[in-house]
């Protein structure tokens, strides 16, 4: 990475209904962030400037989607020019994980395989359906570069994950 760049960085957030997506973007961006909703490909884009390593900063546009995770509208347009992906997991519900696997993943090999991939196993705070070796098990599979367990309610992870993934985007696309 060159020193005193500014980098501009798509990132998509993925995951089965309810697994913490919006609540990881609120938590992140909270305080400073600008929001539009782009209702014609049913997502919500999320803009906050971050420091990266060696005085680099980036402007990473966090897409996010609402509702319909499974039917949103021109999924094309959503996965197009992402940068990096989150993948998140819902620790209490293990069949979310399982769903990573078998319909998320595909997406992406079709959409855009050489986004590097975050896996996040939030809800760390509650009662958990798997085990750390089970998700890093999952994370070898995927071939993600990192996994964390986050908690969006307790912030556990939160600003390291989207720092990582943003990291991981500017090394394979500057
Ligand atoms: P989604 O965007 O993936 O669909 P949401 O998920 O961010 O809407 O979250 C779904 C529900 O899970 C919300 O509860 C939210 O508060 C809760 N949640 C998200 N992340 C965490 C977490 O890390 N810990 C705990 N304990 N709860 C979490 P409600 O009740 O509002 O539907
Ligand atoms: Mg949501």
């Amino acid at each position: 990475m060159s020193e005193n760049k500014k980098y501009s960085l798509k990132v998509i957030i993925i995951g089965e209904p309810a697994v913490g997506k919006t609540s990881l973007v609120k938590k992140f961006v909270s305080g400073q962030f600008s929001k539009d909703y782009r209702s014609s490909i049913g997502t919500n884009i999320f803009t906050k400037q971050i420091d990266l390593k060696k005085d680099s900063k980036a402007s990473i546009q966090l897409w996010d989607i609402a509702g319909q995770e499974r039917w949103v509208k021109m999924r094309h347009v959503y996965y197009r020019g992402a940068k990096g992906v989150i993948i998140v997991g819902d620790l209490t519900r293990k069949n979310t994980f399982d769903q990573i696997e078998e319909f998320w993943i595909p997406d992406i090999k079709q959409y855009c395989s050489k986004a590097p991939i975050i896996l996040l196993a939030n809800k760390n705070d509650l009662k958990k359906e798997l085990n750390e070796k089970d998700i890093s098990l999952l994370s070898e599979r995927i071939n993600s570069t990192s996994v964390l367990l986050t908690s969006a309610k307790t912030g556990e992870n939160v600003e390291k994950a989207f720092k990582l993934i943003s990291e991981h985007a500017v090394e394979i696309f500057r």
